[in-house]
């Protein structure tokens, strides 16, 4: 198929991955404003190379008039969490979304591949709107750890290395490595709820920093500059003290006094 033809094939594809890359990250800054913990660690988004396209329609044995139908991570989206936990939760999420329906699911991660392959892999149907008109298109989303992705990203490579003949002894490897990998994700599931409380305050007071760092420097432009310089050095000081109430108080009285100049911070 010409160049050209394969560009417009992939073009609503393309549309899909960039909008639920701007959704999924949306939903991250969503739990930072409210200041709670995000399921999502991070996302990342691709359309198949027309290449790896050709490879797959080779091995299942489809053609361009079945490609679509038959080939459903031509779109695909990661989805990279910090707790086994949180991929439950990532999916319940997704499945009470108005925006896409999932249509299939395998689980990886209760029984792992043979390869010792582990993810949460969801294929969602998703309706995207280009100038021919609203299209449903099947997108894969693969939902994992950080320890998992990390796997997958080795063994992946190890794919390209040795052209997917990869020598026994390096899969016994990899499969000890991916049961580690489990032995992991337990371990960090039981300190769960520590790691969280230490990460909710570092979150909460590094915003609270910020809104301060926004209020001085919106004050500096409508303010008095002698006064601003004075309250920044007691903000210095109560931050060296490294108490959190009494930031608390001084972000609050600072909130007050910008919101006096009508220089309140949004951030
Ligand atoms: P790429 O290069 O990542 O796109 P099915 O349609 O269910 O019959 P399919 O499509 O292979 O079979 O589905 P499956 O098993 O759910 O795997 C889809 C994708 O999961 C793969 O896409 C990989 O991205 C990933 N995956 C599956 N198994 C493994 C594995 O053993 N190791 C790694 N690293 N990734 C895996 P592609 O098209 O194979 O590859």
């Amino acid at each position: 198929m010409e160049i050209q033809l394969w560009r417009e094939l992939l073009a609503p594809y393309q549309l899909a991955v960039d909008e639920l890359e701007v959704k999924f990250n949306h939903i991250i800054r969503e739990c930072h404003l409210k200041g709670s913990y995000s399921p999502i660690e991070r996302v990342e988004g691709r359309v198949k190379k027309i290449s790896s396209i050709l490879d797959k329609m080779q091995k299942k044995d489809v053609n361009m008039n079945n490609l679509e139908e038959k080939i459903k991570d031509i779109a695909g989206i990661r989805i990279i969490c910090q707790f086994v936990e949180d991929i439950y939760r990532v999916v319940e999420m997704i499945d009470e979304r108005s925006d896409m329906t999932i249509i299939a699911q395998k689980d990886y991660i209760k029984t792992a591949k043979n390869t010792g392959y582990r993810s949460y892999h969801l294929i969602v149907e998703y309706e995207v709107n280009t100038l021919k008109g609203a299209k449903k298109l099947p997108v894969e989303i693969q939902i994992r750890t950080l320890a998992m992705d990390f796997w997958a990203t080795v063994e992946h490579s190890l794919h390209y290395k040795y052209s997917h003949h990869i020598p026994e002894y390096i899969q016994d490897k990899l499969i000890n490595a991916s049961n580690a990998i489990v032995v992991l994700d337990q371990e960090m599931s039981a300190v769960r709820d520590e790691i969280l409380d230490a990460q909710n305050a570092f979150s909460v007071k590094a915003n609270l920093i910020s809104d301060i760092l926004h209020n001085l420097q919106n004050l500096y432009r409508v303010g008095n500059r002698q006064e601003v310089q004075r309250i920044q050095e007691e903000f210095y000081k109560i931050y060296e003290q490294d108490d959190m109430e009494q930031l608390i108080r001084f972000g609050h009285q600072l909130d007050i006094i910008a919101e006096g100049h009508g220089a309140q911070s949004l951030h």
